[in-house]
């Protein structure tokens, strides 16, 4: 396996640094600024724990000397798998300080994600919550070494002080006091963030330190984050969405401060909301509705609440006109993805923009094509394919040659597989997906990738996973099934799923039982025209009992 590697044409990098996007920064000289400029000001907090700038960089350098004190060398890849606690950050910041590139794992994946992720990065060690949100990480580490035979260590968080009979170690004992090495080269690869992806397992993808960072300091400039910004980080910190636009990252480079919420229900947020004054936070649109229904009823003290983003799937104009007359506060619509582009809404458009587009660009630079399905550009209020490049969008995924080959033009566009629409003033609206994957509730989930599980069940023959409209989720996912075995039920299905050790959202949330898959008379249909078929022939039988 190559390093990970992120090449922009030379031409285009020159561009981007004497534009000004790309400075020279990186993370371990982002926290280093903050804990020498503003020491005792609070960076995070988890609970009843609040840790100064000072403290977390006083932390993320132990972590950095005793992760090299395992061994570990600069440039090799660390699995992470955090839900919204500190520790998140000491380790990654940690991981930064040490040259060692975190591999962001979501704390929702099971067995099957991480092992793939482990395996695709060579992973050389694992580093997760001993127990998070009602799950045990323990007996997934353990499967995982015998998986992934790259890892050499495993770390877990909040576990006890003394290694235990499986060699795991406990954070607090990875610490240190050795030599840390010089920062790392401001246009390497810092991390690699993970795809919802549209085909099979989740893809890596390289980020760097200039890119990634110019991506979240202009979106502290779209949003008004300052100092004086908290941001609730509701959505899993894991997330691109929360991370950088502008989310944790952008909050810590603006020296605001970070508030983590253990789950995203108005119940947990809506006290920590009030508690902390919290002015900034995210929501995939599900979840905005659930807190928009909640408001009207609580007792909680929500005024602090200046902006409410909304993003991962499309937030629909009707919900959209409510956020302000529910919460008291500004919508802003973003519109991102892991692979780079980011479009908001900005704070003083007019309305009508704010709730019927999913906004523009971050940077002058981000270009953007929408053109038909032979590639020609269409014109604007024209729905078309999304392609765009620009100075944070990746220009390959890591080591994946095939991907590479079907997600990048030949001139470095990455082809999102949106479908948009571009208005005259630039706003783009998101009409849908090219691709077959269930964008359920802002988690993406490649159709195939289930399939594929479903397969493995001897009692099916054939399987087609198709997204489905949702009032509540946006999409949910359908499974229409053949069965090999006569008298299969709906509910054996599921059980089987569950047993898959997948993250519990890819589980089917319905299995429909079919004798065949309709072909036609010209014979075989591909499998994207098959599942077109079965959804509109869902989605019509559910309009005539309805
Ligand atoms: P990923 O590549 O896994 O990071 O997922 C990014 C994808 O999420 C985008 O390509 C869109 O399909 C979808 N998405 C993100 N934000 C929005 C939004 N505001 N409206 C509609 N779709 C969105
Ligand atoms: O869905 C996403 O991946 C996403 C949404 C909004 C994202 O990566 C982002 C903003 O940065």
């Amino acid at each position: 396996m190559s390093a990970p590697r992120q090449t922009w044409p030379e031409t285009f990098a020159a561009r981007y640094r004497a534009a000004g996007y790309w400075r020279g920064e990186t993370f371990p000289a982002l926290l280093r600024r903050q804990a020498a400029t503003r020491p005792d000001a609070i960076a995070i907090v988890d609970g009843a724990r609040r840790w100064t700038y000072g403290e977390l960089h006083r932390r993320a350098e132990a972590h950095a000397a005793g992760f090299l004190a395992l061994g570990l060398a600069p440039g090799e890849r660390v699995l992470v798998q955090l839900g919204n606690v500190a520790e998140f950050f000491s380790v990654v910041f940690g991981l930064f300080r040490a040259g060692l590139l975190p591999v962001y794992a979501l704390a929702a994946h099971r067995l099957a994600e991480v092992a793939h992720l482990a395996r695709c990065s060579q992973a050389a060690a694992y580093v997760a919550c001993e127990h998070y949100a009602g799950f045990d990480y323990r007996p997934l580490a353990r499967a995982l070494r015998a998986e992934a035979p790259a890892l050499r260590h495993v770390v877990m968080v909040g576990g006890e002080l003394i290694a235990d009979a499986d060699g795991f170690l406990p954070l607090d004992a990875v610490t240190g006091t050795g030599p840390l090495p010089d920062d790392p080269d401001p246009a390497s690869v810092a991390f690699l963030q993970i795809s919802g992806g549209s085909t099979g397992l989740p893809k890596l993808i390289p980020r760097t330190h200039d890119d990634y960072i110019y991506s979240f300091r202009a979106s502290n400039e779209i949003c008004g984050v300052t100092a004086r910004t908290v941001y609730l980080a509701a959505l899993p910190v894991a997330h691109n969405f929360p991370m950088s636009s502008p989310g944790h990252m952008g909050t810590l480079h603006a020296g605001g401060r970070v508030v983590l919420a253990p789950a995203p229900s108005p119940e947990v947020a809506f006290p920590l909301i009030a508690r902390e004054k919290v002015t900034l936070t995210g929501l995939v649109p599900p979840l905005a509705l659930l807190w928009m229904q909640a408001a009207t009823t609580t007792a909680h003290d929500l005024s602090s609440l200046e902006v409410l983003q909304v993003g991962g799937a499309k937030f629909a104009p009707e919900a959209a006109r409510r956020v302000r007359s529910t919460l008291g506060c500004a919508l802003q619509q973003v519109f991102g993805m892991a692979e780079g582009l980011v479009n908001y809404t900005r704070l003083d458009d007019p309305d009508a923009v704010v709730i019927e587009t999913q906004g523009r660009p971050i940077s002058p630079d981000d270009e953007v094509l929408v053109v038909d399905d032979l590639g020609h550009p269409v014109p604007d209020g024209t729905p078309g394919h999304l392609l765009t490049r620009g100075p944070y969008t990746i220009r390959a995924y890591h080591d994946d040659r095939a991907a590479n080959a079907r997600s990048f033009t030949p001139d470095g566009f990455y082809r999102t597989g949106d479908i948009v629409r571009r208005l005259p003033g630039g706003n783009l609206e998101v009409q849908g997906r090219a691709g077959d994957h269930i964008n359920r509730a802002g988690e993406k989930i490649s159709a195939e990738e289930v399939e594929d599980h479903l397969l493995a069940y001897p009692a099916i023959f054939d399987a087609a996973v198709v997204a489905m409209p949702d009032p509540l989720l946006g999409e949910r996912s359908c499974a229409f099934v053949i069965a090999r075995t006569p008298g299969l039920k709906a509910s054996e299905v599921k059980a089987f799923m569950r047993g898959r050790d997948i993250a519990p959202f890819k589980v089917p949330d319905q299995v429909v039982l079919v004798d065949a898959f309709a072909t036609t008379a010209a014979g075989k249909v591909s499998r994207k025209e098959l599942r077109a078929r079965l959804r509109d022939m869902l989605i019509a039988r559910e309009k005539e009992t309805a």
